[in-house]
């Protein structure tokens, strides 16, 4: 399948099992417009349909920008009525987040701002390089986050941040962004790839159901009580102790050799 605004490439060993899609329109600082959007849908639908692909990693092409936001000049004319009928920016959660069972990372090596930024929080976590620069400056157009900023921004920073941040559009270096909670882990600007992809490969080695499953457990304590969460947890551990791979997990620890995961 051939892309207009991304690539995407299957990593082979020993980068084995992961998918790594770059935002490619360096020239607009990979600013997210609506092609860029029908792009990600079909890379994201292709990654989690194929049963060698277990990781993903998203980052941005050129030096400066992960992304510099929603493409501000394709939207800039859009009549609000559009917006609201088309329930515009719903996709985005829609696919990327609720569809995508498998894990992703969001490799973030420069601007990651408005739609941007809420784009690598849509992200299971964030690995950032150390030019990262994180904002919610959509108060600026006389607008607000759209896809998902001042919900995401809150759980992962806190509300005194979210709100700074939301209000004044000041942006958050890589080091508060770390301090924050944001990111899961700040490195240096020339190995984030290297960096995410090796962390993508671990995950990718992991049991395949067990990594999924250990994401929908973290993710469902954003969305419920601590009792439901905790409900949550129980039952889909209990589902795990009849897999296959728990009983090849434990002999392969007993026998003192690798896994060899059937995914089930
Ligand atoms: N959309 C479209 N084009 C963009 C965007 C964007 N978000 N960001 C940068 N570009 C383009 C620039 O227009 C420029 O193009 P050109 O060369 O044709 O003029 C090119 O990318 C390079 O950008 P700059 O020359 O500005 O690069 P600088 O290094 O000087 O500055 C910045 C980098 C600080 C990142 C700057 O580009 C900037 O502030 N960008 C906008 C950041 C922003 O406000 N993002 C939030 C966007 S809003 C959003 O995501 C949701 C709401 C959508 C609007 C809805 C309207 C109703």
């Amino acid at each position: 399948m051939t892309y207009e605004t991304i690539t995407v490439e299957q990593r082979p060993e020993p980068h084995g099992a992961v998918t790594l899609i770059t935002l490619n329109r360096p020239q607009a600082l990979n600013a997210l417009n609506s092609q860029v959007l029908e792009d990600l849908i079909a890379a994201f639908a292709a990654f989690e349909a194929d049963d060698g692909q277990r990781c993903a990693v998203l980052t941005g092409s050129g030096d400066k920008a992960f992304a510099a936001g929603a493409d501000i000049k394709e939207m800039a004319d859009k009549p609000a009525a559009d917006f609201y009928l088309d329930d515009f920016f719903a996709r985005w959660t829609s696919h990327l987040v609720k569809a995508t069972r498998k894990p992703w990372i969001a490799a973030v090596n420069g601007f990651a701002l408005g739609g941007g930024c809420e784009l690598a929080m849509m992200a299971d976590f964030i690995i950032a390089s150390d030019k990262a620069k994180f904002g919610q400056p959509e108060i600026k157009l006389g607008v607000a986050p759209g896809m998902g900023g001042s919900q995401r921004l809150t759980r992962a920073v806190g509300k005194a941040k979210a709100m700074e941040m939301c209000l004044t559009g000041r942006m958050m270096d890589a080091a508060e962004a770390e301090r924050s909670g944001l990111v899961a882990r700040v490195v240096p600007h020339e190995s984030l790839l290297d960096e995410a992809l090796k962390t993508a490969a671990t995950i990718a080695a992991m049991p395949p159901m067990a990594a999924i499953a250990n994401k929908e457990m973290v993710n469902a304590a954003f969305e419920t009580t601590l009792d439901q969460g905790l409900v949550v947890e129980r039952r889909i551990f209990q589902i795990l102790a009849g897999s296959e791979d728990k009983a090849e997990g434990m002999a392969a620890f007993v026998e003192k050799r690798e896994g060899r995961w059937k995914g089930r």
